[in-house]
């Protein structure tokens, strides 16, 4: 080959592979772009995980979340399905859509339709009770939680077919995050030990109140249960499952809550991963 056919080849391969390259990232940028969206007006989009096997979710929070919605009568749907979730802008779950909207963490969610929808859970108690309600809902969703989580992800990974490969992918994942908030530091006994102070003293303020705060619900018995309800359903015959059934008035909060918020409970779940879950 002279030297211009070897200039004339290269000439045609680089226009070749730059207007490919061009090609393919335009492609990609077209097909990755978000489908439309058709939601109703004025109607909650919850995203979360997917059904649990045997409570509504397998994130206490997206049971906080829409248990919430049930309380506050808020028109909402449910995209539930595992395979298609998508995180929310911080990377977590659940998040919700309103009105086009996004807004992430069950917490903000639930101050965000508060004020939206000039919603007060809380309107019947004092300032003190309220006090109190937001310290059992944070020592639960901050301390409680990662207990609880602790014995229950030790539980899952080793107890799914396939346990060796989510171990792989996320196992080390979640010992550094347990490392991180300081838990993965204390022996198991320490860690049962902690959580069982937190779930007594939760059973020792609840006594023979019906909700946290007395006869009627409050915003905080929406968090309450969401931690106590993974605990009471999901927690596979972990140490969690053993404390929590100790506490009588523990269990019958979460049947009260369940009877009062989720009498389509059935639906909700997926029976030990026997069914869909057609809701
Ligand atoms: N403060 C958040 C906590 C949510 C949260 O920690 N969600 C977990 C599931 S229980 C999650 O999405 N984890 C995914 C990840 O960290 O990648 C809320 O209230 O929404």
């Amino acid at each position: 080959m002279d030297s211009e056919s070897v200039l004339f080849w290269s000439k045609a391969t680089g226009t070749f592979l730059v207007s490919s390259a061009v090609l393919y990232v335009a492609w990609k940028k077209l097909i990755s772009k978000a489908p439309k969206k058709n939601y109703p007006p004025d109607t909650v989009i919850l995203h979360q995980i997917g059904r649990g096997p045997y409570a509504p979710s397998m994130t206490p929070y997206a049971i906080k979340l829409e248990t919430y919605l049930r309380m506050a009568n808020i028109p909402y749907e449910t995209k539930r399905n595992v395979h298609s979730y998508t995180k929310s802008k911080k990377g977590k779950f659940p998040w919700i859509e309103y009105n086009g909207e996004e807004i992430s963490d069950s917490e903000f969610c639930i101050e965000y339709l508060n004020d939206k929808l000039q919603i007060d859970l809380n309107k019947d108690f004092t300032a003190k009770d309220r006090g109190i309600a937001r310290a059992y809902q944070k020592m639960l969703e901050e301390n409680t939680f990662w207990y609880v989580n602790y014995f229950s992800s030790i539980y899952v990974l080793f107890h799914i077919h396939f346990w060796w490969l989510l171990l792989l992918a996320v196992g080390r994942r979640i010992k550094k995050i347990m490392y991180a908030v300081g838990m993965g530091r204390h022996s198991s006994d320490e860690v049962y030990h902690i959580m069982e102070l937190d779930l007594k003293a939760v059973s020792d303020f609840l006594g023979n109140k019906k909700f946290l705060l007395g006869d009627k619900p409050c915003q905080a018995d929406c968090s309450v249960f969401g931690i106590i309800s993974n605990a009471y359903w999901q927690s596979f015959g972990t140490p969690v499952e053993s404390t929590i059934k100790k506490y009588r008035n523990l269990c019958d909060y979460c049947q009260r809550m369940k009877e009062t918020f989720w009498p389509d409970w059935d639906e909700c779940i997926t029976h030990g991963n026997t069914k869909e879950a057609t809701k």
